[in-house]
């Protein structure tokens, strides 16, 4: 493999940044050392109602795994993200909202967000949520979805938001996982100029987990559309809120006491309810996002998640509120009403530090320089990217047209059950190789195992493990700890194994190569293989399913599912067509499969479990590479796949 193209820090970065290479190698030798001391002295960068004595309490050890940090502390997380920053920036603006219209936008300060949350918090405490109780959030992107999380936090209430994108079948797993009593939502979305039917899609939701479930349903008022509302169970947000002042008491909430539970898909079975705590969240969300992206006063950040995932929570709401930040939300689409929509932005609102993921970035490549080359730019100053592997041409593209030469890009490696990002170039510090996510941030100790578990020295190649805790570890699976250990901790005892597989190079660089698991990286949303096997095997006419990924030249990879037919059906374009509509409406838009590929049988072994790797080289098209296929019950199943195979799109 060449060497690739190194970019040096610029001199400017190197003299500006919080962070320069010196104090880089300082700081991470120091968090190593001494984890304890380190993170005594970051965890005090957020206010704490009584200060923690203990700092860090973890352990990794087999069937015994246990994570607390800062535990004796009391703290809310509100306080951190309003209150604490209305005596000097109650009127700096914390929230930009551009809407999917360009003629829409609001400016939120700090003084009004903190009248926004304590009003709905209001509404939901006379709703009965307290300490504890879990709260769906089901949101397009629209500052309300923050005044709902933030009111939750305000609370010591949990919130666990579902990406609005998802089925009402998916919905109501989500609600009754976590038992939510109470749901938030809007009549509808606005996404490229369609509507989305949320309370439609909630009340789809309610039928199937069962009526009894969910206590009462909050409307937030988006677009005006009709919607059913049924009484006694759903209420408008702005009448309810009419009834309440704006003032609530952030209550006292332990370190470790849950902030928040996120849905993400693992190798098997349903969904994880990833459950995060209070004060090392925190911690951790805030110190990133204030040295991974250089955050100054003065800055305008757009991260452009959605809030439905986890960057969206750690990198629109949380670490850049604890920071006083002001944070862009967009309600809309890359390409609407054009191309040069996320230019047109960031001129329009001066932003300096952009957030975005490899499939966007690919997506608006194809399109040219020219929507990108028409607008200014000039206020950028850093740019971000999150979610899969960014190739080098993506990379380079970037770089080149979109920050001119100018901005150092952080391609920041981190997952739903990190927190926060755990590998990333700190921009005053990290000389960058494009691809390569770079450098552990401080108190991260990344390990590369072979199969058998052997750390591996020097320049290597294998799986990524963490070797020790950090603050915003995830604590447990809601409701299932056993099934925590057994996902993260079983595999390498005494580690945390993240399901990617990684490289290292010889100036110690990581390169994240992919989920070595049965995940999928769709547009860089997870997706499990399983997840969207079972969704097709509950369509009648469909036998037995299995469903791998294949290189996709936007999404990153693409959804390439093999289908047996029950006996006596027939494969047609017409059923090919149905089965994708099943699929988005099981599971949803994200889950449809790319390509369908009917197939008379599977490649089994003789115990009858499905040879993945085979269909997985299939879909690749690296049909002479197939490997042994002795062991399999029926040989002659490849025949017929490998001259059915589906072609790329
Ligand atoms: C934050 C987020 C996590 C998985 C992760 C990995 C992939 C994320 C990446 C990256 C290479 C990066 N991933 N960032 N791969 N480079 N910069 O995306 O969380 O949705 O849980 O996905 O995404 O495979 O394991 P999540």
């Amino acid at each position: 493999m060449s060497e690739p193209h190194l970019y040096p820090v610029p001199s400017e970065w190197a003299k500006r940044a919080y962070v320069d290479d010196t104090a880089y190698q300082e700081r991470y030798a120091a968090s190593m050392r001494d984890p304890e001391a380190f993170w005594g002295e970051e965890g005090k960068r957020i206010d704490w109602f009584t200060p923690y004595t203990r700092v860090k309490n973890t352990s990794f050890a087999p069937g015994a795994v246990s994570i607390k940090w800062f535990e004796d502390g009391v703290t809310n997380i509100a306080h951190n993200c309003i209150d604490r920053h209305l005596a000097t920036r109650g009127d700096q603006v914390a929230i930009i909202w551009e809407g999917d219209d360009p003629s829409e936008s609001r400016h939120i300060t700090y003084r009004e967000l903190h009248d926004e949350v304590c009003r709905f918090a209001n509404v939901l405490r006379n709703r009965d949520v307290g300490k504890g109780d879990r709260v769906t959030i089901y949101m397009p992107m629209i500052p309300e979805a923050a005044f709902a999380m933030l009111a939750c936090a305000r609370l010591g209430a949990v919130h666990s938001v579902v990406f609005g994108g998802f089925s009402p079948d998916s919905l109501a797993g989500r609600i009754v996982d976590c038992g939510s009593k109470v749901v938030i939502t809007c009549d509808e979305g606005l996404r490229g100029g369609r509507k989305v039917p949320l309370k439609a899609n909630v009340d789809a939701a309610i039928v199937k987990a069962g009526e009894d479930k969910v206590d009462h349903v909050i409307v937030v008022r988006r677009t005006g559309g009709n919607v059913a509302m049924k009484p006694g169970r759903d209420v408008w947000y702005h009448q309810a809120a009419e009834m309440v002042t704006s003032e609530c008491p952030a209550v006292a909430v332990g370190a470790e006491d849950p902030l928040f539970i996120l849905y993400t898909s693992g190798s098997t079975g349903s969904p994880k309810g990833v459950l995060h705590t209070t004060g090392g969240y925190l911690v951790y969300a805030s110190m990133t996002h204030h040295y991974v992206f250089d955050y100054h006063d003065g800055d305008i950040y757009w991260c452009t998640a959605d809030i439905g995932w986890v960057t969206g929570h750690s990198y629109i709401v949380y670490g850049p509120l604890a920071n006083g930040a002001t944070t862009l939300m967009f309600e809309g689409v890359p390409n609407y009403p054009s191309n040069s929509r996320f230019w047109e932005v960031i001129d329009k609102h001066k932003v300096t530090i952009f957030y975005t993921a490899p499939t966007a970035i690919r997506a608006l490549m194809q399109g040219g320089d020219a929507p990108v080359s028409k607008t200014s730019r000039a206020s950028l100053r850093l740019l971000g990217s999150v979610g899969e592997p960014i190739n080098p041409e993506a990379w380079e593209w970037y770089y080149r047209v979109v920050g001119e030469n100018r901005c150092p890009i952080v391609d920041t490696w981190w997952q739903t059950e990190t927190g926060g990002i755990l590998i990333t170039p700190l921009p005053g510090a990290t000389a960058l190789k494009p691809g390569s996510a770079t450098r552990p941030f401080f108190g991260v100790r990344p390990e590369i195992v072979d199969a058998e578990g052997t750390v591996l020295e020097g320049a290597c190649e294998g799986n990524l493990v963490i070797a020790d805790s950090w603050p915003g570890q995830m604590r447990t699976v809601y409701g299932d700890h056993e099934r925590f250990m057994q996902t993260y901790f079983a595999t390498y005892p005494n580690k945390y194994f993240t399901g990617d597989g990684c490289r290292r190079d010889a100036d110690g660089y990581y390169w994240i190569t992919g989920r070595v698991d049965d995940v999928i990286n769709v547009s860089g949303h997870r997706m499990g293989t399983a997840e969207v096997e079972s969704a097709l095997v509950a369509h009648p006419k469909v036998s037995e399913a299995a469903v791998v990924g294949y290189p996709h030249d936007i999404k990153g990879q693409g959804i390439y599912a093999y289908v047996t037919l029950m006996a006596g059906e027939v494969e047609t374009e017409d059923l090919r067509k149905e089965l994708i509509v099943w699929v988005r409406t099981e599971i949803g838009p994200i889950a449809s499969p790319d390509l369908i590929q009917f197939a008379p049988g599977l490649p089994k072994t003789r115990s009858g479990k499905i040879m993945r790797r085979i269909l997985r080289k299939i879909a690749e098209d690296e049909f002479g590479n197939l490997g042994d296929t002795s062991t399999l019950a029926d040989p002659a199943v490849v025949d017929d796949l490998v001259s059915n195979r589906q072609n790329k799109k």
